[in-house]
């Protein structure tokens, strides 16, 4: 264990504990997965988040009002607060500055010697240590009001001792950082607009609080880009954000804001009707996001549909014979912010993203039962349109009930032997094994069919302008003539009625030219699975086949170059003077080569579309898709998610 070396550098007083410190910090650096949940993408972000936390710690003490991250050449993170500083003093216990302790020690939770209570995102200072120990080198100044303190780790081992190196009269704590390369084996490169999403989120659920994020990379796409983060508002502002995002307007004349707090707990809650025909509820649990919902949001979807029907019931909104509305036709267009904080959070799930305390339940259920109502009585204006709102889905979801019964009977949905007929279906029952081509085009259809391996692979041909999903409601795409044959190749129905367990292959690929045809057609079918299918993106199924640009050829010799970076590459590799072909679209290509190049499993490059960033997809479909085209002209010039090949 290299890592051990740099303990001499260390004085004598140190020894023992710096003993200690080595064998907490190894386990981190031996099981990374289980101190930050991946070594990838995902993993490298967090490091800046756990750090981030003890600022917004600071924050919500009362004692900081501005975090600044910025972004440094070399996957390098700077944050810096303008809190008290993390103290300087021997700790008592451990004989070494508490600064030291906190970033060489690892500690289960809560503040060391404290009672594990916490209502902030991060386990106050308990990630500091981890990512110190994950870091290629960490340096740590603290300004104390007098003096200015500091002292740099290598692999989470302490190089220099901590050492006053200026004097000021201010004070804050500033962490700069480089995610070690050899755990983070994936990328060290961080991406602007995750930081940036993540410190939104924060800055919205931290009302007041100000983080401003800076891209300081030389050779960066997003180079200088900087957003100043603050939001007075709290989360009645994320609700006006995410319902920009949407591209829909609001029903009501303002955000509703309820709120309540019960011994150690608080739950906020913002919200308001659009003219979106989907609900958004996002709910947090000290301000952690808690995906997969839990008792909070599940109290606050019941309750809020219990009090319209209510409402609507007491005020004779509704005849007294009439059937409560359903939940879903209650939450239709609604836009809401659930935020939890409580003392000793209990996560569910696999995910580690749902909530299962009950008390918390009990609490929302309280403020929205007697909040709610008030509101309604006050505002009879606002509450008229949300009954007629919920009125109108409910007479939609009723006339979708028939549409997708007459459908299922016309196209056979549910019925297993009838398969459409453009469909070469592959001869393999095994759904573990079997793959499904969407192809884009008759005369590649015809290729893939003639090049696949008929035992394992399905052939599915599409061809012109798709339904615009993201504008259709539900009954419209029942019945559509491009997406049923799609629906009933895969065998898994849709929406409510999906059932993954009945998906008739394991990789579903979508094939689609590099062109501007081809890249509509691929984002329109991912709107359709991420809307109606989304079980089918989480579990990893979709992919997006990527056939080759170029092949670069001397004498017998040839390569395939996905990217013009890669075909100059081969070019200089076999020495110039070569035969360069573009391949112009799939449907130029033979049945071998296609074979070759893109069907091949031992071959091929296929993309899987993963559900990672859900919310940004799903921004990202709605500005590609929504009605606005604007905002649609601008990300196409400013993005190259689905758009990388646009043939101009
Ligand atoms: C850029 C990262 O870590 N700020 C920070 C951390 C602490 C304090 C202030 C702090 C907390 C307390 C008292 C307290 C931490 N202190 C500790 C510990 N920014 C950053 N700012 N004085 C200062 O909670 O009592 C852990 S984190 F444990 F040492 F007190």
């Amino acid at each position: 264990m290299s890592d051990n070396n740099n303990v001499n550098v260390v004085t004598e007083a140190y020894d023992e504990s710096s003993i200690q410190v080595l064998e907490g910090l190894e386990a981190v650096r031996k099981r990374p997965g289980m101190y930050i949940g991946s070594t990838g993408e995902r993993g490298l972000h967090h490091l800046v988040y756990e750090i981030v936390d003890n600022s917004i710690d600071e924050a919500l003490a009362g004692y900081c009002d501005k975090i600044t991250v910025d972004i440094l050449d070399d996957g390098i993170i700077r944050v810096c607060d303008n809190g008290r500083g993390i103290p300087v003093g021997i700790n008592p216990q451990k004989g070494i500055p508490t600064v030291t302790v906190v970033f060489t020690i690892l500690h289960a939770g809560g503040k060391f010697g404290g009672s594990g209570y916490k209502v902030s995102g991060g386990l106050h200072g308990v990630g500091a240590s981890v990512v110190n120990a994950l870091s290629s080198w960490l340096e740590v100044e603290v300004k104390d009001g007098e003096h200015i303190y500091k002292q740099r780790y290598e692999k989470g081992n302490v190089v220099s001792e901590l050492s006053i190196i200026g004097d000021t009269k201010q004070t804050g704590t500033t962490v700069t950082f480089k995610p070690d390369p050899t755990i983070f084996t994936d990328t060290t490169t961080y991406d602007y607009d995750i930081l940036l999403s993540r410190l939104r989120e924060q800055a919205f659920l931290n009302a007041g609080i100000r983080i401003i994020l800076t891209d300081c990379r030389e050779n960066s796409h997003t180079k200088e880009r900087t957003d100043d983060l603050c939001f007075e508002g709290g989360i009645k502002s994320y609700v006006n954000y995410l319902l920009e995002g949407m591209k829909k307007e609001s029903l009501i004349s303002d955000v509703i804001y309820l709120s309540g707090q019960k011994g150690d707990s608080t739950a906020e809650i913002a919200l308001l009707w659009s003219t979106a025909y989907d609900s958004k509820i996002l709910s947090f649990a000290n301000t952690l996001h808690t995906i997969d919902g839990g008792t909070h949001e599940q109290a606050f979807r019941q309750t809020a549909t219990r009090v319209v029907n209510k409402y609507a019931h007491d005020f004779k909104k509704l005849k007294t014979n009439d059937d409560n509305l359903k939940g879903d036709d209650i939450l239709e267009g609604m836009v809401a912010v659930v935020s939890v904080k409580l003392a000793d959070a209990q996560f569910e799930s696999q995910t580690k993203a749902k909530l299962g305390n009950t008390s918390i339940g009990q609490l929302v259920r309280e403020i929205v039962n007697d909040k709610l109502y008030r509101f309604l009585e006050e505002h009879p204006n606002d509450a008229k349109i949300v009954i007629d709102k919920a009125v109108a889905a409910s007479n939609a979801r009723e006339a979708a009930q028939k549409a997708r019964d007459a459908s299922r009977n016309k196209s056979g949905i549910g019925n297993r032997a009838r398969m459409p007929e453009k469909l070469k279906d592959c001869i393999s029952n095994d759904a573990t094994k079997t793959e499904i081509f969407i192809v884009e085009g008759d005369s590649a259809g015809g290729s893939a069919v003639e090049g696949r391996n008929s035992t394992y692979q399905a052939i599915l041909p599409l061809w012109g302008k798709m339904l615009n999903v993201e504008k259709a409601r539900a009954d419209k795409v029942y019945g559509n003539d491009k997406l049923t044959p799609v629906i009933v190749a895969l065998g898994t129905g849709i929406a409510e009625n999906f059932d993954i367990s009945k998906l008739r292959y394991d990789k579903i690929v979508i094939m689609a030219d590099a062109d501007v045809d081809g890249s509509h057609i691929r984002t329109l079918l991912l709107t359709f699975f991420f809307r109606y299918m989304p079980e089918l993106i989480e579990t990893g199924h979709i992919y997006l086949a990527q056939p080759p640009l170029y092949r670069v050829a001397k004498g017998k010799k040839y390569y395939d170059a996905f990217t013009d970076e890669e075909r100059d590459r081969y070019i200089e590799e076999l020495g110039g003077n070569v035969d360069v072909q573009r391949y112009k679209g799939l449907g130029e290509m033979n049945p071998e080569q296609l074979w070759e190049t893109t069907l091949d499993p031992e071959r091929r490059t296929m993309l899987q579309v993963n559900m990672q960033d859900a919310e940004l997809a799903d921004e990202i479909f709605t500005t590609l898709m929504g009605d606005e085209v604007e905002p649609r002209r601008k990300f196409i010039e400013d993005n190259a998610l689905f758009v990388t090949d646009l043939d101009i």
